[in-house]
């Protein structure tokens, strides 16, 4: 046989891919947890798809098929992506994400945990459409899709056109369950690329809001100001340590134990701290500690922002006589580190290539035990006062640790699960921290030392139903996202005879101006969006991360913005009664967490603080 009826042939062919393009979009929009508005999402993708291949009949006619083979693979891979994106981050991915492509490395094996079998589904059909393509060609002529001419061609676009933009606005306008830029895949994504390219990020009074900003950051007189003034300062960033390890036992075993012993002597523990990403992971959290500012989300900070001007810890440090080495056991490339810390303030980088990798590496390399060792080494021949900021690696999911280091009894409902593999790192790492304070001890460096530990960020995603049922069993209430994202913060100043407890709502971009407090240095430059949590029983933690753009944290109101964007489908409740709260009693906070994020982002997109630091200088001049 080598005729076909081609014009019943192409009809039944398209009606195949029109049907399995639907189906594909019903999986999409469940997967991305879009069920109660699916049908009106997949059919509005449906016109999309339609639009589509009116326009593979602008190709010639041998190359239509292949056109739109290619076109439906890309788009069944972008599909694929999101979805598992997706079930990690709570958003669709954005063509930022793909700027940082080599950085998934560590973040994609945390994203392959999360695909079920039905995610696959979303390419399934690209193989065997491949394969019947192939087949399919021998036959001639391959007049496909209706063989349509130029003028013809045309007209079908042009309708296509119409009828989509007109619905997509019809629906968005009518439907108040739906928005589409947010939920449906092509509008989405198109106005995503819309939005880098043509959005403006434009923020009123910001002169006005950076004077008071200052004005906030005055220390004198305030409670606990200058106790470790001049003391050297260690910062242990520790990988996926969270809080609820804290003073919690399991089976009868302590998990923290030397971390407990820390904060129950000469320490401040911060136990309402919250992790403040963008799209850097672990450098995001490096970033809004030092610099009080939010970390970019149209791409990672660390690259695309590091050649600005910062005045975060180490340039203050640097200012006040402090030499400063960042420490960390992995690829100086990796986040962009080598490049940004410079920018940062750090004289010195200590990494992968300045350890000796001793057996056993743990995860991505030298196990923290070592890197703590080696360390040490670093910092006793370090010109004094000295800034040591210590990123540690062992924790990083999927947490695997080496027999050897399993101390703690699992149960066997926990065996071989991320939560049990979880404790048993952290265990780990906590020995290690504290191997690491008795080797300061001995070395003399304890004393005049102020140790600041916090966690990067979560280790167990809250989205993965797995880590749900077992948390939520464990804690013994629901595990959302403000205990996933609940980190401590340990603030160890020794000998001071301080012991507190605060339990102010504070995150990562309270770090900042509250050690500068501790230090008893003003900073006179910089702009720090963050405050001293010790001199304030107002807490506030604005995320856009995971819980999205809008959402925050107060004392005793968790507020989870919609994903689709739309007010009253978000979601409020009472951190300390898990109780729903009302939705209209958070308006004015979701508008205060909008509008400090986009500040933020104004700051680093202006490069504000090269032309700030500047004026100040003028201004200093006059004098
Ligand atoms: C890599 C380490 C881990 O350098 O910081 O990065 P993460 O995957 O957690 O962002
Ligand atoms: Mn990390």
């Amino acid at each position: 046989m080598n005729t076909l009826k081609t014009h019943k042939v192409q009809l039944i062919e398209t009606i195949i891919l029109l049907i399995l393009f639907f189906i594909k979009a019903l999986v999409y929009n469940y997967l991305t947890e879009n069920s109660n508005v699916n049908l009106r999402l997949s059919i509005i993708s449906l016109g999309y798809i339609i639009f589509v291949i009116s326009l593979v009949n602008f190709f010639t006619v041998k190359k239509r098929s292949i056109t739109l083979l290619i076109i439906y693979s890309i788009i069944s891979i972008i599909m694929f992506t999101d979805a598992a994106y997706f079930k990690y981050f709570n958003q669709l991915t954005s063509v930022v994400v793909l700027r940082q492509i080599t950085q998934v490395g560590t973040i994609g094996e945390s994203i392959t945990h999360v695909l079920r079998p039905m995610n696959f589904l979303l390419v399934a059909d690209v193989m065997p459409l491949t394969i019947y393509y192939l087949y399919r060609r021998k036959f001639k002529p391959i007049k496909n899709l209706f063989s349509l001419g130029k003028k013809q061609a045309f007209g079908a676009f042009a309708v296509t056109l119409l009828l989509v933009v007109s619905s997509v606005f019809m629906v968005n306008a009518l439907d108040d369950d739906i928005n589409l830029f947010k939920q449906e895949f092509f509008t989405y994504h198109i106005s995503d690329i819309y939005n880098i390219f043509f959005a403006k990020n434009e923020v009123d009074d910001m002169d006005e809001f950076i004077k008071e900003t200052m004005e906030k950051t005055t220390y004198k007189d305030k409670n606990l100001y200058g106790v470790a003034k001049g003391k050297n300062v260690i910062t242990i960033q520790v990988e996926g340590l969270q809080n609820f390890v804290i003073d919690r036992e399991y089976n009868g075993q302590e998990l923290t134990p030397n971390l407990n012993k820390l904060i129950k002597r000469d320490s401040i523990y911060f136990d309402r701290y919250y992790q403040q990403l963008g799209r850097g992971n672990t450098s995001d959290a490096e970033f809004v500690s030092h610099n009080s500012l939010y970390p970019a989300m149209d791409g990672q900070t660390y690259l695309l922002y590091y050649g600005n001007t910062f005045y975060g810890l180490p340039w203050i440090l640097k200012d006040n006589g402090y030499s400063t080495t960042a420490f960390h056991g992995y690829k100086p490339s990796f986040w962009n580190r080598d490049k940004a810390y410079p920018y940062q303030g750090f004289d010195r980088f200590i990494s992968e290539e300045d350890y000796t990798a001793t057996e056993p590496l743990i995860g991505l390399g030298i196990n923290d035990s070592e890197f703590f060792k080696q360390s040490v080494d670093y910092i006793k021949n370090t010109e004094k006062p000295y800034y040591a900021f210590l990123v540690t690696l062992s924790s990083h999911h999927p947490f695997t640790l080496p027999d050897q280091y399993k101390q703690i009894q699992l149960m066997d409902k926990h065996k071989d699960t991320l939560f049990g593999n979880y404790i048993q790192s952290i265990n780990y790492v906590d020995v290690a921290i504290g191997e690491f304070i008795e080797d300061l001890k001995n070395e003399g460096l304890y004393e005049d030392t102020i140790i600041n530990i916090y966690g990067d960020h979560f280790g167990l995603a809250s989205i993965d139903e797995a880590n749900k049922r077992i948390m939520t069993e464990y804690l013994g209430y629901d595990y959302d996202f403000d205990e996933m994202m609940r980190i401590p913060l340990i603030i160890h100043i020794p000998k001071s005879g301080i012991n507190q407890r605060v339990s102010t709502t504070g995150a990562q971009i309270d770090f900042l101006p509250t050690l500068l407090n501790l230090l008893g240095i003003e900073n006179k430059k910089g702009i720090m969006l963050g405050q001293d949590l010790i001199n304030t029983t107002e807490g506030f933690a604005a995320q856009q991360a995971y819980m999205l753009k809008g959402s925050y944290i107060k004392n005793d109101v968790v507020f989870s913005m919609s994903k689709d964007g739309i007010y009253m489908h978000s979601r409020a409740w009472n951190p300390n009664t898990r109780e729903p709260v009302e939705l209209d009693k958070c308006k004015e906070d979701y508008e205060r967490a909008v509008d400090d994020i986009n500040r933020s982002s104004y700051i680093l997109k202006n490069d504000l603080l090269k032309k700030y630091i500047k004026d100040k200088k003028e201004l200093a001049n006059e004098d």
